[in-house]
């Protein structure tokens, strides 16, 4: 037979559950960008500090700004959804009740911006993915943000917190410009307001949590004895470093760091977890490895990583504690619980390289320090990028600019003189390289790795790497 549908009604015995009074729950949060990631993270420790006695006016309003399915799938569930904690040693199961309601922007915009000039609201956070924050076009976060302001202000209601949880460095300063940027279009006064009342704290947030599946959803059905059609699988770790920057205060979240800099934590994580994600992501999807934990069974594989954090990014962060770090990280890549697919991290490597690979690169360049596994993955970026049908917002761009610089359609020339040429020609792409465009330490350190990985396959570029 098939179970229940979770909700309200039909809580699973034996699982913890909210503790506190859920039909109380006002919304004090507006959570922009409503995936899997923020509902094991922010809705966590949310969650905790409602279960600690924390005040009821900080329920969580969750948007979507494309697609109807979590507001379809929670609905039903009163909003109610699982977290599972997953690693070598078992499962976790958790029920989580702080997501009140969801809104699906496109359905019903007005309410959206309601919503967030709703008195009750204090906090507006944003999960949108790097390449949200290149869209302020109307439906984007950053119009919904506006246009919310506006209409607070035009109410007489007070100023928001707008706190970004996106992988990016000085996520909070990015955001703050794209909002005052757009707000000054359209109303200076609005601009000046907002600069002048409302706060935008940069944060480090950190959970692995890959996308739900099918047989997550199975299992954990059978072990709760009722269906939960939209549950979060992670890891059991968990970081976030938030700068204490809160324009109408803020929940007292259990175990989170507030500080006063995200900026040493921002950058030991993205160049830490996220570059050895990058890295990983690459090399295996051309090597043929699916997973993470499968690709770290792969000596090769991990020896490369391991280098790589060892000897090329961990001397690139000064003033954070590294003690520990890269062994814990490896041991959470390992975690074969978790089955996290390259093909997830993969996507949109336009918009993570810069922050994950290569601000180490121009850190190591402008010391003179070498860059041989930095450039590795690089190239290994490029392999998968050539591949038609990359999923990636620049894909289109990044494949004319290699048409009309190299003149060729061929990914990589296999003679020498041309990979150096396409090397230079590939670092030419200003949209991801920047500054570092035809950088010759770049290019002499890429082109050896284009031409083995043509020549040779992925798996013996790995293993010829010293
Ligand atoms: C991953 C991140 O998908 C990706 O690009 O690198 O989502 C990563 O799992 C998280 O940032 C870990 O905190």
């Amino acid at each position: 037979m098939e179970p229940v549908r979770l909700n309200p009604g039909t809580l699973p015995n034996g699982v913890r559950e909210p503790r506190y009074e859920r039909a109380a729950l006002q919304t004090g949060i507006v959570h922009l960008g409503i995936g899997a990631f923020m509902r094991a993270h922010l809705a966590v420790v949310n969650e905790d500090a409602l279960d600690a006695g924390g005040s009821l006016g900080w329920g969580i309003t969750g948007v979507s700004l494309r697609a109807p399915d979590t507001r379809d799938a929670l609905a039903p569930q009163g909003g109610l959804y699982t977290l599972a904690l997953r690693d070598t040693t078992g499962e976790s199961l958790r029920i989580i009740g702080c997501v009140r309601d969801c809104l699906v922007a496109p359905e019903d915009p007005a309410a959206v911006v309601r919503r967030i000039a709703a008195p009750g609201t204090r906090i507006v956070s944003l999960t949108v993915t790097e390449k949200g924050y290149l869209d302020d076009a109307p439906g984007s976060a950053a119009a919904f943000i506006v246009a919310g302001l506006a209409q607070r202000r035009a109410e007489g209601h007070g100023p928001l917190t707008l706190m970004s949880l996106d992988n990016l460095p000085s996520n909070g300063a990015v955001l703050r410009q794209r909002v005052l940027a757009l707000a000054e279009r359209s109303d200076p006064d609005l601009a000046r307001w907002t600069a002048a009342r409302c706060t935008f704290p940069s944060s480090m947030v950190d959970r692995i949590v890959p996308r739900t599946t099918d047989a997550d959803r199975e299992r954990i059905a059978a072990a709760l004895g009722v269906r939960d059609a939209w549950p979060v699988v992670g890891e059991p770790f968990f970081d976030w470093a938030v700068e204490d920057h809160f324009a109408d205060g803020r929940p007292d979240w259990p175990g989170v760091r507030f500080v006063a800099d995200a900026g040493p934590f921002e950058r030991r994580k993205l160049r830490m977890v996220n570059g050895a994600h990058s890295t990983i992501a690459y090399l295996s999807l051309a090597a043929g490895w699916a997973t993470v934990d499968e690709a770290m069974r792969q000596p090769a594989l991990r020896r490369n990583v391991d280098a790589l954090l060892r000897d090329e990014v961990e001397p690139t962060l000064a003033g954070v504690e590294l003690d520990g770090y890269r062994a814990r990280l490896l041991e959470r890549f390992a975690n074969p619980a978790l089955a996290h697919r390259c093909a997830q991290i993969a996507m949109d490597g336009s918009q993570k390289m810069p922050q994950r690979i290569l601000d180490t690169v121009r850190d190591r360049l402008r010391a003179g320090q070498a860059i041989d596994r930095l450039a590795l993955t690089v190239a290994a970026w490029w392999w998968h990028q050539r591949a038609p049908g990359a999923d990636d917002p620049l894909a289109a761009g990044l494949h004319a600019h290699w048409l009309r610089s190299t003149g060729s359609a061929d990914p990589v020339d296999r003679a020498h003189a041309q990979t150096l040429a396409q090397a230079q020609a590939l670092t030419q792409f200003q949209p991801v390289f920047g500054d570092l465009a035809g950088a010759p330490a770049l290019v002499a350190a890429l082109a050896p790795h284009l031409r083995s990985l043509a020549e040779r396959g992925p798996l013996a570029t790995l293993e010829s790497m010293p």
